[in-house]
């Protein structure tokens, strides 16, 4: 008998239209694991959020190596990797003509340096997909505050979206802004953004707090809710007008209008950028499981921030614990288990929208069924711990869905170190 068996018993089916994920969004959250990487000033000063006015000499990688990045997040498992282009701060990694606080104003290359067109470079080579975090919020343009700072804002995607640097799988619109009651007010006008980028690189998922892609997971500890829906109902706020509250974004809406699935990012350090400091405190491997599980495993895409070093390269504590971290996912998902299971993987084939509200999982044990598992939503992939059984044969019942089901069949697991 076949290991996954399928049981649908349906109590609720509901004939509306469902939102559906789009070819980019399918693609987006196949890839499951994505490497982010805070670099820039930052790196140099110890500073989370840079005040803007830091010399551009202070940006000095004294051995860039976009390459080492590449090869690392390769090994690890990852399938894309979107760097901070502008934080905060301002501070452009590429010749961005629209400002004056970039690279091409430091002494690093003698001004000639590009880290955005290394890095896509390298992604290439190494097959892997680059998307960019290009900060709304500015703290050294002194037109932030005024009309002329979103057009110019707009330029500046423009620049970085206009295909030099070939395709881009992700913007990231990070919806912070820590002005302060007297500080500047910026009206931002979304749909000159959203449209640089959908007219520019219409393949591009595009994350804010609440989409129009791809929606944040509502904390920055990776953890998505053990019921997540990808969709969401974003209308009447905007990316900038302060976010639904976190328990929605964690959770989605179960009749959302839109498909904007969750994306979950965290830091494998206390931090977003690379200080000394906290090389000691790099999450361990069972924190790292944790996050898997609770993103991943709970119908989210991760981001998982590793921040390259003053050298411009991966510390080799970070690719050591990142490596380990892929050991440790390759001992429990690099086979099918053989006679007995502690983890159950289950997934709706999502192109047809998400459906499952509440489900049973079912063992065969000595001739009979015991229930093991039960839960809310499934989505794209939903990943399930349960205590060790001798079986091959389980059976999902499916209790309440809004629409019908299309599940896989479900995949069995063998994780040793749960024994
Ligand atoms: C936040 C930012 O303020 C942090 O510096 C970091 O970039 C994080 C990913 O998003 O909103």
């Amino acid at each position: 008998m076949k290991k996954g068996m399928l049981c649908l018993a349906l109590l609720a089916i509901a004939c509306t239209q469902r939102p559906v994920p789009t070819e980019s969004q399918l693609a987006w959250q196949e890839m499951e694991m994505n490497m982010f990487c805070h670099f820039g000033p930052n790196t140099f000063s110890g500073a989370e959020w840079g005040s803007g006015s830091e010399p551009e000499d202070l940006f000095n990688p004294t051995d860039l190596d976009c390459r080492q990045w590449a090869a690392t997040a390769k090994a690890a498992g990852f399938k894309g990797i979107i760097i901070t282009a502008k934080h905060h701060d301002g501070f452009c990694l590429w010749p961005n003509p629209e400002s004056t606080h970039t690279v091409a104003q430091s002494s690093w290359r003698g001004g000639q340096g590009d880290v955005l067109m290394e890095l896509s470079n390298a992604c290439r080579e190494y097959g892997l997909k680059f998307g960019v975090y290009i900060s709304p919020w500015d703290r050294n343009d002194p037109r932030y505050g005024t009309p002329a700072y979103n057009e110019a804002f707009a330029r500046t995607l423009e620049s970085v979206h206009d295909g030099r640097y070939g395709a881009i799988f992700e913007q990231w619109f990070d919806g912070a802004c820590g002005e302060g009651p007297d500080g500047k007010r910026q009206e931002y006008d979304w749909p000159l953004f959203i449209g640089t980028v959908r007219r520019l690189q219409p393949g591009a998922v595009i994350f804010s707090n609440i989409g129009p892609d791809c929606r944040w997971v509502g904390n920055e500890r990776g953890a998505a809710g053990e019921t997540n829906w990808s969709t969401l109902s974003p209308e009447g706020h905007t990316p900038s007008s302060g976010p639904l509250p976190s328990d929605t974004l964690n959770s989605g809406n179960v009749h959302g209008t839109a498909w904007i699935p969750a994306e979950a990012d965290v830091s494998i350090r206390p931090g977003w950028f690379w200080k000394e400091s906290e090389t000691a405190q790099l999450k361990t491997v069972d924190q790292l499981m944790d996050i898997y599980f609770s993103s991943v495993g709970r119908n989210a895409v991760l981001l998982l921030n590793v921040p390259p070093d003053q050298r411009g390269r991966i510390d080799p504590a970070d690719s050591l614990r990142l490596m380990e971290f892929k050991a440790r996912r390759d001992s429990i998902f690099g086979k099918e288990a053989q006679g007995r299971f502690n983890i159950v993987c289950l997934k709706e084939d999502i192109s047809r929208g998400q459906t499952v509200a509440e489900f049973a999982v079912d063992a065969l044990v000595d001739g009979s069924w015991k229930e093991i598992a039960h839960g809310t939503t499934i989505g794209y992939k939903r990943l399930l711990k349960v205590p060790t059984i001798r079986s091959e044969t389980v059976r999902v019942r499916v209790l309440k869905s809004n629409g019908k089901p299309h599940m896989e069949s479900p995949v069995l697991y063998y994780d040793i170190q749960e024994l």
